[in-house]
């Protein structure tokens, strides 16, 4: 294992993304094998159990209630769909489910109770539980660790800076302190963001360095290309360059050298080709399934395809890290307290998100 850096400037890292692309490559290839088993790919699948009708301002986001999306919102799933689910993706070979909810923090009540059932009945299939429901106070977090979860995803999105011009209904920190709060407890942080949504160089360095320079670091970080959804602020958005994703790739893995990298949305645009690169420069982890949250993704036979054809496995659970115990709820240490917490509300304009509210209002 290499020491890992925590000290990451913005320049260091803008001098990595843009050396010439074969030294890129080869350097973040030489980094990926001496930390991890190149021909292994981690498969997850991803279970939105509440979309749509969210109450943030995400430009992204095609589940923003403020847009007019096309999506199919649905209220939380029953804990036996859940099951039913798990059960598929583990069939077909995901070691990994990550639940996603389209909320803007997580509050306590009968809500959250279902989806601590929900991690704990995962945790017991023998499958990594990953949970994605938004900003979480230091309790929710211990209360979701004790249930058995083995990640949590907060994703900084963009660098601070850029992020205002995306989001306005809440701040960069509380991104920070969310993820700080995870780290209170033994669940792994899963962290990274989205390139493609106008953002320019210096702002993906600086995502890599609010990422890289947090110890630690985190163990699991999504690259995203955007999936432009019509109705979005970010719509019109040209899909990015398969060398930017491959440059971005190669980047994360220099920079955080122990983290599982993940290729995550936007793999229908590229090519197997494409993807190929993406694994030889450091991803080793993709989203399984026809359905990423709300979006289309490649069918899993055709993942399955790739991965004979590039001769890759998929990773067994608990390889970096061991199972988390499951207390049953009656064993439970900790309760709700119905906490208030403050999560910002910036609220600035940002003007794409303005047009979109009122296209969406003038289609109601
Ligand atoms: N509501 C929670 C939150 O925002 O933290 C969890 C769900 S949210 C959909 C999870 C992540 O999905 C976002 O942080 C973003 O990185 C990613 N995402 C959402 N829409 C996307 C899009 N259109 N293209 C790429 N990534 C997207
Ligand atoms: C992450 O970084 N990407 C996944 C997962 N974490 C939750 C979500 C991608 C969502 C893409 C848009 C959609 O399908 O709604
Ligand atoms: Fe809501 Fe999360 Fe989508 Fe933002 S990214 S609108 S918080 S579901």
């Amino acid at each position: 294992m290499s020491a890992t850096k925590h000290n990451w400037t913005k320049q260091e890292i803008l001098d990595i993304y843009n050396k010439p692309f074969m030294e890129l490559l080869y350097e973040a290839a030489t980094v990926h094998r001496i930390n991890h088993d190149p021909n292994t790919v981690q498969v997850s699948t991803l279970l939105s159990i509440k979309t749509g009708g969210c109450s943030e301002d995400c430009g992204y986001c095609p589940q923003a209630a403020r847009y007019h999306t096309d999506i199919e919102g649905n209220d939380l799933m029953s804990v036996q769909q859940v099951k039913a689910q798990a059960l598929r993706a583990k069939s077909t070979g995901s070691s990994r489910v990550c639940m996603g909810a389209a909320w803007r923090n997580v509050k306590d009540g009968e809500e959250f109770d279902q989806v601590l059932e929900m991690v704990r009945t995962i945790n017991k299939l023998d499958m990594e539980v990953c949970c994605t429901l938004g900003m979480v106070t230091e309790n929710q977090a211990k209360r979701l660790a004790e249930a058995g979860l083995y990640a949590y995803n907060h994703n900084l999105d963009s660098s601070e800076e850029y992020y205002k011009e995306v989001i306005s209904t809440r701040g960069y920190q509380d991104r920070l302190d969310t993820i700080d709060n995870v780290r209170k407890t033994n669940v792994t942080v899963c962290s990274g963001g989205i390139i493609g949504m106008g953002e320019n160089i210096e702002d993906r360095a600086g995502m890599l360095v609010a990422l890289s320079t947090l110890n630690p670091q985190p163990e699991s970080t999504p690259i995203n290309a955007l999936v432009a959804v019509e109705g979005t602020p970010l719509e019109d958005q040209k899909p990015v360059s398969i060398w930017d994703m491959v440059r971005m790739v190669a980047t994360t893995r220099i920079v955080m050298p122990e983290t599982q990298v993940r290729l995550s949305a936007g793999r229908t645009q590229m090519s197997r080709e494409g993807q190929a690169m993406c694994f030889f420069a450091g991803a080793n982890s993709i989203f399984a399934g026809d359905k990423l949250l709300t979006t289309p993704n490649p069918d899993v036979n055709e993942d399955m395809e790739m991965f004979k054809m590039l001769g890759l496995n998929p990773q067994k659970p608990f390889t970096k890290k061991v199972q988390p115990q499951t207390v049953e709820a009656k064993d439970s240490e900790f309760e709700a307290l119905g906490e208030k917490p403050k999560w910002t509300r910036p609220e600035h304009t940002i003007e794409r998100n303005e047009v979109a509210k009122a296209k969406a209002k003038a289609i109601k």
